[in-house]
């Protein structure tokens, strides 16, 4: 098993998923692979049911780990994993949120990266692919934030870059890199299945939905509202943290080519969500392994809201 107070390797992370699909006590859970990265790991991912079938369910798709020095992200997924899978706490709301939803879950999007901030270079942020053609300016023109490279709305120029030396850079082309097709693909042959979708980053204590893309926001944007703002109201009781809510272009900065706006704009996911976690700037992204289990559980209790309150509205 694994410890929620120290961040873990992309080994480590494997290897966890790998016991807890063979040893789930409290639901059926089946690894499964997303396809490749740059660097050839694996994208691996696991799909937790309710003992004994899930025809007609909806389901709830959750990541962390796209940007690779964010290290708070996969942990608090391994922690969700954990909860659902063992329910350790004996929690009655965790057979109700397997009763109305299947749950998938992704620790690592951008594993190639989240290993190079372990073992190089702890604030790297992009993915690590390097393509013949691309410039060597600086000394390294290595990665693409896979947070720029979604096909929807794609536009290099807004909140990325063009310059493959850039910590935003877009990518030669929308879906230039092996990371982003394969969560794109999986999320669009699920996406009528899927109806909510969480991507973890940090840091900033944010709560955002769409667009990034521009300034608008969607149709049905206070449903999303009205479901954030629960999931945060919870979340603020357990340990006082306070999140903002609202679209990330307009609690944040614009920037398109984020898996939130394809979720919601290209596969259908209703309540796509992208969620900064601790903390307000203080640690910023070294958030210190004691603020782990702190921040996963005020997390784990927004989600519980968060599946609640979509079972109330849908
Ligand atoms: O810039 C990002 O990719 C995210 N912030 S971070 O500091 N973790 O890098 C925010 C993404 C919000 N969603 C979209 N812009 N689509
Ligand atoms: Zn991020």
């Amino acid at each position: 098993y694994i410890r929620h107070d120290a961040y873990h390797t992309y080994p480590t992370i494997l290897s966890y998923m790998n016991t807890v699909a063979e040893t789930a006590t409290n639901a059926d859970v089946e690894l499964g692979e997303l396809g490749k990265s740059f660097e050839r790991r694996s994208m691996v991912y696991l799909k937790i049911t309710k003992r004994g079938g899930s025809a007609g369910k909806k389901a709830i798709f959750i990541d962390g780990g796209i940007h690779a020095r964010e290290w708070i992200a996969p942990a608090v997924v391994l922690y969700i994993i954990d909860q659902l899978a063992f329910n350790p706490y004996n929690d009655p709301d965790v057979s109700l949120m397997l009763d109305y939803f299947d749950w998938y879950l992704l620790p690592v999007v951008n594993p190639d990266g989240y290993q190079y901030s372990i073992t190089t270079s702890r604030l790297w942020r992009k993915n690590r692919s390097t393509y013949s053609g691309r410039c060597l300016c600086y000394g390294s023109c290595v990665g693409v934030d896979l947070n720029r490279n979604f096909a929807f709305n794609w536009d290099p120029n807004l909140g990325g870059s063009t310059v493959p030396c850039a910590e935003t850079y877009s990518g030669e082309s929308a879906f230039s890199e092996p990371e982003s097709r394969n969560l794109g693909r999986f999320l669009c042959e699920h996406g009528s299945e899927i109806i909510s979708y969480i991507s973890f980053h940090a840091y900033g204590q944010l709560w955002m939905y769409p667009w990034g893309y521009t300034y608008q926001l969607p149709h049905d944007y206070t449903d999303l509202e009205e479901v954030a703002t629960n999931a945060t109201r919870a979340l603020r009781n357990v340990y006082s943290s306070n999140y903002i809510v609202g679209s990330s272009t307009n609690v944040l900065y614009p920037a398109a080519g984020g898996t939130d706006d394809y979720a919601k704009g290209q596969c259908g996911i209703k309540y796509a969500y992208t969620v900064e976690l601790r903390d307000r700037g203080h640690f910023a992204f070294i958030l210190p392994q004691e603020q782990i289990v702190p921040t996963a559980d005020e997390t784990w209790t927004a989600l519980k809201t968060l599946a609640d309150s979509i079972i109330r509205k849908e």
